[in-house]
């Protein structure tokens, strides 16, 4: 390429779209192989786990066993990431080992014991221009394909759909705010059997605490933009094979973006210490064909419609504990346990006189505002009829048998 001639963003994007294919294509190989190797050295360590413990499975979209390289990309940006990853990690292994060559060469040639005298001369202009022009050079070279994919991840602009995401101590809420699906607003928790397999100690499946009870559903192939933020304290939302990861940070508003370039189901993690349970609040994004997702949609909005209680509907005490245990399942039962008993500072529900007590106004006031400075949660953002359901739920359950009855429209009159 002349010199006079050269344009550089033209020779980045030419770079990106030519020479730049058959690159990723060799280093994927040599990164496989690399890989490969180093995860047969890992088997020898890794061996007695997995004998000693059960036998685990790659989880497609998730982690491998003894995996060692990136996982597989499933967006473009994740893509460039690990272009970027194994362009830099071979570049300065090819500078480490040529000024180690030039040096160790220069050591063992030159030595003393074979007669050489030590050069005189001071000062090499020529050296001193080539020595920062070429690291200046390598640097650029670096940070132009760098930058580029930087801005990419940045540019949230033009998406199809928003999702706002909130970490919470400790699961994530997923709200719908723009583009199809708006609207539609659940809460993502751990499935509860996985919980009770780590109680246990007995871990198992592929997919073990990565399970959820509502995974974050998408499109496949359109423009996401995840807006974070969350309600506590600092949380992290990232999906690895989607190349994101963003702060969700309680009082602030971050953003990034994915778009899916194939269907199935990904995991992560959050990825900001957020507690005691910070490994308990996996995220599970299931990828759909644009079909699916408008059925999915549909099928949403119709149960949500169904299940937009209204607050002043009066139930009969047995369906009423029948929804607080679902209520109290996928809400209570990790402190509280199955069996409402004392557990370490966790106050027994069981027996509890402030849940057997008559003013049943007592245990609302706790479920909306938290208890022993927010080592019982508030839970206003359950609907009216759900805290009324798991109020009911445990002034009739175990030995408590009050026959009392907290109804939706007690617990909307409590709220004001
Ligand atoms: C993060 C753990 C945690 C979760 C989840 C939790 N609680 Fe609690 N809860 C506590 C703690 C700790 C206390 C004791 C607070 C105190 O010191 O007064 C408590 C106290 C209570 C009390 C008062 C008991 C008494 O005798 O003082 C009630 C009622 C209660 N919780 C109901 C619930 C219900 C219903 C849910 C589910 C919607 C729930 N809790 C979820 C931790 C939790
Ligand atoms: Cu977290």
């Amino acid at each position: 390429m002349p010199c006079g001639s050269l344009n550089l963003s033209k020779f980045f994007n030419s770079v990106n779209s030519t020479v730049s294919w058959k690159l990723v294509r060799t280093m994927k190989n040599i990164s496989n192989q690399l890989a490969s190797l180093l995860s047969r050295a890992g088997i020898f360590a890794g061996a007695w786990v997995a004998t000693a413990a059960h036998a685990v499975n790659d989880l497609p979209g998730g982690p491998a066993v003894n995996q060692l390289n990136l996982h597989p990309a499933a967006t473009k940006i994740a893509q460039e990431q690990q272009w970027l990853h194994w362009f830099m990690l071979i570049l300065c292994t090819v500078i480490f080992i040529a000024v180690f060559a030039v040096m160790f060469y220069s050591i063992w040639k030159h030595r003393k014991s074979v007669g050489h005298k030590p050069a005189t001369f001071t000062e090499s202009i020529t050296v001193e221009v080539v020595w920062t022009a070429v690291p200046f050079i390598i640097v650029i070279l670096m940070a132009l394909p760098a930058t580029k994919v930087l801005v990419a991840q940045k540019d949230t602009t033009n998406a199809d759909l928003t999702v706002k995401v909130t970490g919470y101590q400790w699961k994530w809420g997923y709200d719908y705010i723009n583009g199809q699906g708006e609207g539609l607003s659940y809460i993502s928790t751990l499935d509860s059997s996985h919980r009770a397999m780590s109680d246990a100690g007995k871990p198992a499946g592929d997919d073990y605490l990565l399970k959820v009870d509502y995974p974050l559903v998408v499109p496949v192939g359109q423009k996401v933009r995840v807006i974070t933020t969350a309600n506590d304290v600092i949380h992290a939302f990232a999906v690895p094979a989607f190349g994101i990861k963003q702060d969700a940070i309680p009082g602030f508003v971050r953003d990034t973006w994915f778009r899916a370039e194939k269907t199935g189901d990904f995991y992560g993690q959050c990825q900001e210490l957020c507690g005691k349970e910070h490994a308990y609040m996996p995220i599970h994004v299931k990828v759909l064909s644009a079909e699916d997702y408008t059925a999915w949609v549909a099928a949403e909005k119709k149960k949500q419609l169904a299940k937009a209680d209204d607050p002043s509907k009066v139930w009969a005490l047995d369906d009423l504990a029948k929804r607080g245990e679902k209520v109290y399942a996928s809400n209570c039962i990790a402190c509280h346990q199955a069996s409402g008993k004392v557990a370490g500072s966790i106050k027994a529900l069981d027996g509890s006189s402030i849940v057997l007590d008559a003013d049943k106004s007592k245990q609302i006031a706790i479920l909306l505002n938290g208890a022993g400075n927010g080592a019982m949660p508030a839970w206003k953002q359950l609907s009216d009829t759900d805290i009324a359901a798991v109020v009911t739920y445990t002034k009739n359950n175990w030995s408590n048998k009050t026959g009392q009855i907290v109804q939706p429209a007690d617990v909307l009159a409590a709220r004001k």
